[in-house]
């Protein structure tokens, strides 16, 4: 049993969301979901607009995903990693090199993927911002 873990806010699901949950989830036979918290948001510097509570209820309803589990902090990764016995951390490669992932390759592999090309949280707030 290969077990998937991906970190992210995953507010107003798009393809490139869905993308990386099909991606991700084909790289083994299980994977986990590690989605924001609001307060954890704030420290990011983002505000969603989907409180944490919806968006673990939309992403929990993917097919691809196996479990959600709460991000609260930087510095919970490996915990998690051990906890839930995770073989590969996937995240898109505009976390590639990112101090944020890269001491994680101790204990676990990394696996950054092609970002999905003109989608994005903010990109949907402008646009519709525009109208
Ligand atoms: N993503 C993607 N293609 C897009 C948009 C997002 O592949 N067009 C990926 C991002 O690379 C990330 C995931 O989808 O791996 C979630 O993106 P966000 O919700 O923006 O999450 P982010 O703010 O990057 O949070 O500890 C890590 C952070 O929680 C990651």
């Amino acid at each position: 049993m290969k077990r998937i873990l991906t970190y992210g806010t995953f507010d107003l699901l798009h393809e490139g969301h869905i993308n990386i949950f099909k991606k991700a989830r084909a790289l083994g036979d299980y994977l986990i979901v590690a989605v924001s918290t609001d307060e954890f948001n704030k420290i990011k510097g983002k505000e969603s607009y989907y409180p944490y509570e919806q968006r673990k209820k939309i992403v929990e309803s993917i097919r691809f995903v196996d479990l959600v589990i709460p991000e609260e902090n930087w510095e919970q990764k490996i915990d998690d990693i051990k906890t839930y016995k995770v073989d590969v951390v996937v995240m898109g490669d505009d976390w590639a090199g990112s101090d944020r992932f890269d001491y994680l390759k101790e204990h676990a592999e990394l696996v950054f993927l092609p970002r999905t090309d003109g989608i994005s949280t903010t990109k949907i707030k402008e646009d519709l911002n525009n109208k």
